[in-house]
């Protein structure tokens, strides 16, 4: 008998094929959308599972899923695991580092530069007909080649940031981090750490790339908005939460800062009534990681952990340590 596992969004067909032939596999291509509750009860006949970030692995979860013995996010944060309650139960914790790091880099650049130059409300302004002439100031942004680029969040993408705008936008790069890079990793990033209010205050753009935790819950709020230059603009690809939404639809409003880009949002898919309000943001729906080619990785990978540990007992990349389930 194979082992049963759900694949809990719509992933390539090619990888759910090469599931099949290892698992017998419950999917959810049709893309229904599930509550945690609901979630926890579709889990019960699975001893692996591959999902978004959306799902969450708490003990509640795994008291409910004694059978469960491996849980791979396609997505490289982990926000929606309580990893140390998934290695006291004995349940491996999987995610998708690494395939994503460039692409996602080269979104928030994308970003970071549609803010700037304000393409979405320029664009907007286009299509609704109401270019009429050529004014000097029209749609005047940011500039951004030789400006200050503060990041918030120096792992591998931070660092993928870094390089394209120092290295392709003779930007300075300024960074904040828990931790400070090796002197190399810094020279390679053409990157000075600095603390997180010199960053506020100094930087012409302000990146924000960390992982959510209960730590970096709303790093940006209304204080830190206050910080910023009325000239900076704000990108958040990291995750909702890292940002008070409230706080930033305020500040774009009374141009406290002159933009922001956001792609990551408190309670997404819903996005903050007063931040569609306010012209000065572009709103992307969480798509930094979304070309064709990443995804198909991150799905591989995603799929080859649970046939690595289901079929061999060792996944490929690993959270935590876990050498069965002892729920
Ligand atoms: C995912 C992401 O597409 O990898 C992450 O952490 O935020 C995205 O790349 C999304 O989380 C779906 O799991």
């Amino acid at each position: 008998m194979k082992p049963k596992i759900l694949v809990a969004c719509p992933i390539f067909d090619d990888v759910l094929a090469q599931l099949r032939e290892h698992f017998e596999v419950t999917d959810n291509q049709a893309d229904a959308s599930w509550t945690p509750e609901v979630w926890a009860e579709r889990l019960q006949p699975f001893v692996g599972a591959l999902t978004t970030g959306a799902n969450p692995v708490n003990a509640q979860v795994l008291a409910r899923n004694p059978q469960l013995r491996i849980v791979a996010n396609m997505a490289v944060g982990y926000n929606n695991f309580d990893v140390p309650a998934m290695t006291a139960a004995g349940v491996v914790a999987t995610n998708t580092p690494d395939v994503l790091t460039e692409t996602t880099a080269d979104f928030g650049f994308a970003l970071l530069m549609a803010t700037a130059r304000r393409m979405a409300e320029s664009e907007h302004f286009l299509r609704a007909g109401l270019w009429k002439s050529w004014r000097y100031d029209m749609f005047a942004g940011a500039e951004v080649h030789g400006s200050t680029l503060g990041i918030i969040g120096m792992g591998r993408i931070g660092q993928g940031i870094a390089h394209r705008g120092a290295h392709g936008f003779g930007m300075d790069v300024i960074y904040h981090n828990r931790s400070r890079l090796s002197a190399e990793l810094e020279a390679e990033c053409k990157a000075s750490y600095v603390s997180k209010e010199e960053l506020l205050k100094k930087a012409d753009h302000v990146m924000l790339v960390v992982p959510y935790s209960a730590e970096s819950h709303h790093t940006i709020g209304a204080a830190e908005l206050a910080q910023m230059k009325p000239t900076a603009t704000l990108v958040n690809i990291a995750r909702g939460g890292i940002v008070d939404d409230a706080a930033l639809a305020k500040a774009l409003a009374a141009k406290q800062i002159a933009a922001a880009g956001i792609d990551v949002f408190e309670g997404e898919p819903s996005v903050h009534p007063d931040l569609l309000k306010v012209p000065n943001v572009v709103l992307t729906p969480h798509i930094a990681s979304a070309t064709i080619q990443t995804r198909r990785a991150m799905a591989q990978l995603a799929a080859d952990n649970l046939i690595g540990f289901l079929t061999q007992g060792q996944a490929v990349t690993p959270l935590n340590n876990v050498t069965g389930r002892h729920a």
